[in-house]
């Protein structure tokens, strides 16, 4: 089921690719010369010789990150410098570590400094997007990570953040009936959390079982730490709760580390999203209460952010919305598969690695 679906939206995706591209110049791509010899088993090679500058060593992308800290971030990172060293991009990386105001003055230095594209990593429409204009404004190429960057000349990339909800959620109630009482994590203003949220909100209507007791939530450079004390005090004061939806992993460790402080791992399960193999670990301990993930691989998404970049920044077409689909990863699929780390995660799972989404054609696939 989750394959079928997974499929069907890369299928989607690519018909989008095909279809939807609406910035730079088309790609020249090499077609097969006629013949009638029998055709040859396909091998990897890039469709297009490298551009220049690309193998001068002379393409500088900034990326501007809100927040570094936690797995999500650091394996996203990682991603992203894995993808720029293949293609010769120099990555200039600078994070605001939770302070708008310092990424929104790191942005309007990438801006200065005349750098060849910008990725905007997460941040807050308001401080971001007026350097961002002027970026567009400046014929910057921009790639927005989980942020709404305010103009359509960035190539807007997201999670499918309504899908990672919805996933969650679907565990959530397959577990619980439709029925009980929840505490969900949230903090608002962050792209990915809102659009989580959305998702939450119709559910709770159409589930008139499920009632929220209460709402929590810290983002900052100890998440966790901060979730992890407010939802003791909670679950403390709400007896009957039986289930945590948290759909960020900084948000479920902390709910995690809660219930076990508490010994309610047998009465209370957490929902969450995001994945790594620090995760994998707390959800696969013996008892753990975190049941369910739903989850891109960040680091792939870290890879398609540069590709995107990159492709900009040659002139070739990429589509104006890119987004990645998830899929669920249930503790009992894990412990089951034997599943200790991400690489046996995208093993088991292939379609949370994407290589065809933002293709570059001159990279060997
Ligand atoms: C504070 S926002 C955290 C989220 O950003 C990314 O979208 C990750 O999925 C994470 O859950």
């Amino acid at each position: 089921m989750i394959h079928a679906r997974l499929l069907g939206a890369s299928l989607l995706l690519g018909v989008l690719a095909l279809a939807g591209c609406s910035q730079g110049t088309p790609s020249t791509a090499t077609s097969a010369p006629a013949t009638s010899a029998p055709a040859a088993a396909p091998v990897a090679s890039p469709t297009v010789s490298v551009p220049a500058k690309f193998a001068a060593g002379g393409v500088r992308v900034a990326l501007v990150r809100q927040l570094s800290s936690g797995d999500y971030f650091e394996q996203w990172l990682a991603g992203a410098q894995a993808e720029a060293q293949a293609l010769k991009v120099t990555l200039e990386v600078s994070s605001g570590d939770g302070n708008n105001d310092k990424q929104a003055l790191n942005l309007e230095q990438a801006v200065q400094q005349k750098a060849d594209a910008i990725i905007v990593d997460h941040g807050f429409a308001d401080t971001v997007q007026p350097a961002i204009k002027k970026a567009a404004d400046a014929g910057i190429p921009l790639v927005a990570f989980d942020v709404d960057p305010g103009t359509p000349k960035a190539v807007a990339l997201t999670q499918d953040d309504h899908k990672i909800a919805e996933l969650a959620l679907g565990a959530l109630k397959a577990d619980t009936g439709g029925t009980g009482e929840v505490v969900y994590v949230y903090v608002s203003g962050f792209a990915p959390l809102d659009r989580r949220n959305e998702v939450w909100t119709t559910f709770k209507k159409d589930n008139p079982g499920i009632k929220e007791v209460a709402q929590i939530g810290v983002v900052n450079n100890s998440t966790a730490s901060a979730v992890a004390d407010q939802a003791k005090a909670t679950l403390q004061a709400n007896p009957n709760v039986k289930a945590i939806f948290a759909p960020y992993d900084e948000f479920a460790k902390g709910a995690a580390i809660a219930v076990k402080e508490l010994g309610l791992q047998d009465k209370v399960k957490i929902y969450g999203a995001d994945i790594s193999t620090a995760d994998i670990g707390v959800i696969t301990e013996p008892n753990s209460p975190w049941v369910a993930t739903a989850t891109t691989d960040p680091s792939n998404v870290g890879r398609i952010a540069v590709r995107a970049a990159a492709l900009l920044v040659a002139g070739e077409q990429v589509e104006p919305e890119i987004k990645i689909p998830p899929a669920l990863v249930t503790q009992k699929q894990l412990v089951d598969g034997k599943i200790a780390n991400i690489e046996q995660l995208t093993t088991a799972i292939p379609e949370l690695t994407t290589p065809d989404v933002a293709p570059v054609p001159w990279a060997v696939p």
